[in-house]
């Protein structure tokens, strides 16, 4: 195929249409004519001055100049990946979407997981919220669900978007700070905005530092509507659940690794995909009957509410997985292009004021993005089935659209393209009744800003609020206005006193002088103590030096790899190392080339005892992951070295000699990820 429209209904099928592999091939201009010298322009005479007649010089460069376009304005740096959606549960009670009634079809997906506040070249791993933007390329059409992994946001009314951005992007004078909201302008905003409070707790909680893309959930965050083939409405909220339960960062591993591996999320992800470890999230909706739209005690058309877990259940109705890496980068990463707007039958909108704006906000973005009004037609953006209409032209139009007519309606070719029935599949509005006066107001149900900042608080385990302190002690440490500081104490003073007084004077403020919440409910779902956990994946650093015991080493790390947990090995030199009855193994890394940070797990075999710039790093590597809360295991002389270093019988260290014991142990170990009791020994 050459690129047209012809409605293949698989996305991989389609996409292999524009595949080219340039290699073996001659190298040509872009008009095909075969190049016989690439290395040096025309010239007058060997020292002579380059002629303007050199087209193939002026074409080559002229690409280049040209190869950038404008980065998102939010969301800039993200990683896409393709996969497939499969339905559990037929949904046919609630919408008339073909996708989510046919538990047999799968369809296919292209997911860009992002930061929200740095530049394209900004690092992974910064404070922040995470795009989750799943395309579903479905038989009637693109369905874009543009989420979070924050299920509420900072802000109510999509007019005040731009000022936020302002607020948390780099300051104007000096655009500093990078991918950071640990600045004045940033909290100005927030105490000066009470309505982000809710959203302000999620940012400063572990959330915003995700271990993994694979590892978070993911959001719609407004209320949007599922409609039925009797055009009866239900309001729902989305949510992608990991499989892999939700795992966060320490802040200290999160920030050193923003200088370590800036690239951290993606080769993560690239990497897990790579191995055949495919992502895994599942769909889940919680639903609420128009009838019962007031019954919550809050506005479900307010973008800073959830609905507590505990109160609608979520209901798991599909499975995502992601199965294979993009080809390029550019053509597919960097120029998909979602919009809230893309929608199916059967899905339909609610009057949140933020997801009202939003509606306008995408398509007019990707307008300037990507050039003109024909992104569309872009590989990544095409649906799987064909489109019709009577649009024409614009820049980088590829469609020959046949006929003379381009107009409806028409006689000249039958009234067509015509509209559908419902019947027929086309996509018909929901009558919502919707009457009022012209104004510009918040309405009075979207006033509480507070209460559910305080059920999100009263739902932490006590690292976690001790992480959401530090968090808070570390932003602020940052800004310079000491008003600023003191109108973020006083404003968190409204959700938890011990909070606001855990943070104030550390900052160098007044600590509050009374005041409080008294909301006192909680939901168990928001804590990541009560996440899914799970070994698999996880990283372990393996430190080994000549001459290691062969027969434990080997069974240790083939029970792992049998477990899905990925072992890499760290020694004195990169290659093979020898251990005994001739047990080989290869070494990927040294001490310079890998970190602690890089791994979920440590486990320690040997340390040369010949080496001492080897024992000081291992000691260094060790003590740090121990300082993450990290598992660490041992056998061998490496039990002996965890007593030299006086980390034997301490949580999460795990030295035992028989081998079945150490290893179930470790497995068990890394799953729990963090022992946090590490604090109070
Ligand atoms: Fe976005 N947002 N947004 N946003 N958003 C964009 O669209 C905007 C909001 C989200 O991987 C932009 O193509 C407005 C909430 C994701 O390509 C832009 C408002 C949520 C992505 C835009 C919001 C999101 C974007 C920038 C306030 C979570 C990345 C480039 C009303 C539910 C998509 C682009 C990708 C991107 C506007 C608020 C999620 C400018 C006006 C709430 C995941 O159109």
């Amino acid at each position: 195929m050459d690129g047209r429209n012809d409605g293949k209904n698989s996305k991989d099928e389609q996409l292999e249409a524009f595949r080219v592999d340039d290699k073996g091939e001659k190298l040509t201009t872009n008009q095909g004519l075969k190049v016989s010298e690439d290395e040096f322009s025309l010239k007058a005479g060997v020292r002579g001055p380059t002629l303007l007649e050199d087209f193939h010089f002026r074409e080559k460069v002229t690409h280049f100049d040209h190869e950038r376009i404008p980065e998102r304005v939010v969301h800039a740096r993200g990683f896409g990946v393709h996969g497939e959606f499969q339905l559990y549960k037929n949904m046919q009670k609630y919408t008339r979407a073909k996708f989510l009634q046919d538990t047999s079809k799968k369809t296919p997906v292209f997911v860009r997981f992002s930061t929200v506040n740095g530049a394209r070249g900004s690092a992974d791993t910064v404070r922040d919220a995470r795009g989750f933007a799943t395309k579903f390329y479905t038989e009637e059409g693109n369905y874009d669900l543009v989420g979070n992994n924050i299920p509420v946001f900072f802000i109510q009314d999509a007019i005040k978007f731009p000022d936020l951005v302002h607020a948390f992007k780099p300051e104007p004078d000096n655009d500093i700070p990078q991918a950071s909201t640990a600045h004045d302008t940033f909290w100005d905003f927030v105490a000066n905005n009470q309505e982000s409070a809710h959203m302000i707790m999620w940012i400063m909680s572990d959330r915003a530092i995700p271990r993994s893309f694979r590892m978070m959930e993911g959001f719609g965050v407004h209320t949007f509507r599922l409609v039925n083939e009797q055009g009866q409405a239900h309001f729902v909220k989305f949510h992608w659940k990991p499989a892999l339960g939700t795992h966060s960062f320490v802040w200290d591993e999160a920030h050193k690794l923003t200088g370590i591996d800036p690239d951290y999320h993606r080769n993560d992800l690239w990497g897990a995909i790579e191995k055949g470890f495919y992502p895994v999230f599942e769909l889940g909706v919680q639903i609420l009957a128009e009838e019962d739209e007031f019954s919550l005690g809050f506005d479900i058309l307010d973008a800073t509410k959830l609905w507590p877990e505990e109160d609608i259940p979520v209901m798991i109705i599909g499975k995502m997985t992601l199965n294979r890496n993009v080809d390029n980068f550019f053509a597919e990463t960097e120029q998909v292009a979602f919009h809230l707007g893309n929608v199916v039958p059967g899905i339909d909108f609610t009057n949140d004021p933020l997801l009202q704006g939003r509606l306008f906000s995408y398509l007019d973005t990707q307008l300037l993005r990507l050039g003109g009004p024909n992104f569309h037609e872009i590989p990544i953006n095409r649906p799987v089935v064909p489109f019709h209409n009577n649009q024409r032209e614009g820049f980088h139009r590829q469609t020959i659209n046949l006929g003379k007519v381009s107009y409806h309606r028409n006689s000249l070719a039958g009234d067509t393209p015509a509209p559908a029935s419902v019947e027929e599949g086309g996509y018909a509005t929901y009558q919502e009744k919707v009457e009022g006066v012209k104004i510009r107001a918040r309405s009075e149900s979207f006033a509480d800003h507070f209460s559910q900042a305080t059920l999100f608080w009263n739902s932490m385990s006590p690292p976690e609020k001790m992480h959401i302190i530090e968090a808070f002690r570390f932003e602020l440490g940052k800004v310079k206005s000491e008003s600023v500081k003191q109108q973020v104490v006083d404003m968190f003073t409204n959700v938890s006193l011990e909070l606001a007084t855990a943070f104030a004077v550390n900052v160098g403020v007044n600590p509050p002088i009374g005041g409080g919440s008294t909301v006192t409910k909680s939901s168990p779902a928001l804590s990541q103590e009560n996440t899914t956990k799970s070994e698999i994946t996880r990283k372990v650093a393996v430190i080994l030096t000549e001459g290691f015991n062969g027969p434990e080493v080997k069974y240790v790390l083939d029970s792992l790899m049998n477990a899905g947990i990925v072992p890499e090995i760290i020694s004195e030199n990169i290659g093979t190392v020898q251990g005994t009855n001739g047990v080989e193994v290869k070494a990927e890394h040294t001490f310079l080339t890998s970190k602690s940070v890089l791994f979920d797990a440590v486990y320690m075999i040997r340390g040369s005892d010949k080496n001492i710039k080897f024992n000081k790093d291992a000691a260094y590597f060790i003590d740090e992951a121990f300082s993450h809360y990290k598992p660490i295991g041992a056998t061998g002389e490496g039990i002996e070295w965890l007593k030299v270093n006086n980390l034997e019988g301490k949580p999460g260290v795990i030295s035992e000699t028989d081998m079945t014991v150490f290893v179930n142990e470790l497995i068990e170990a890394i799953a729990a990820h963090r022992f946090w009791q590490r604090k109070l020994v």
